[in-house]
């Protein structure tokens, strides 16, 4: 006897987090293998944080909710990941006044150039600090995430210090 399809399931919307304060949102599921490493540095920072997937060319209007939605629940700052023609970080600069910080993709054309180059030119008024590309990068926009953030909070402050510290103690005097 043939077998019954099972219903398709409901697609599950993307876990909000209670209260982010920082919004990290990335292009493509593509992005996620990067900036995970910038969640990944807030979470050892104990920073909350929610992460998604909303693209400037696929899914703008998606986007533009998203924005505004994590800025109602808290976010301060926001991170953008994004390669190519990467719109992203721009547009989230453009809805929000919070700082927004863009993290260009290695991308398999132009190693990130053109992600770089999308980023960095954007038109006075509208400012988006971009980091390096790659991992660096996303790492780096998370620790400028707290940096900010730490300016008005003592215990985001105190972790960022000891972060640093703990990092200076892990560089070896001597190669092994
Ligand atoms: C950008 O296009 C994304 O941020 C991603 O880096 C790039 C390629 O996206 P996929 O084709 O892998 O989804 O919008």
């Amino acid at each position: 006897m043939a077998r019954k399809a099972a219903p398709k399931r409901a697609r599950r919307s993307p876990a909000k987090s209670k209260n982010p304060l920082v919004g990290i949102v990335m292009g493509s599921q593509s992005d996620w293998e990067t900036m995970r490493h910038a969640a990944d540095t807030l979470k050892k920072l104990r920073i909350p944080n929610e992460v998604a997937v909303h693209s400037a060319h696929r899914t703008p209007e998606r986007l533009i909710d998203w924005i505004k939605d994590v800025e109602g629940r808290g976010a301060k700052v926001f991170i953008a990941g994004a390669g190519m023609a990467a719109a992203l970080p721009g547009v989230v600069a453009a809805t929000t006044a919070k700082p927004v910080f863009g993290c260009p993709m290695e991308t398999r054309v132009m190693g990130g150039m053109d992600s770089v180059l999308s980023m960095v030119q954007m038109p006075g008024g509208i400012p988006v600090g971009v980091l390096a590309v790659g991992r660096a990068g996303a790492v780096n926009a998370a620790l400028l995430s707290a940096a900010v953030l730490a300016l008005t909070d003592d215990k985001i402050a105190k972790a960022v210090d000891k972060f640093r510290a703990d990092q200076t103690k892990a560089v070896p005097r001597t190669p092994n």
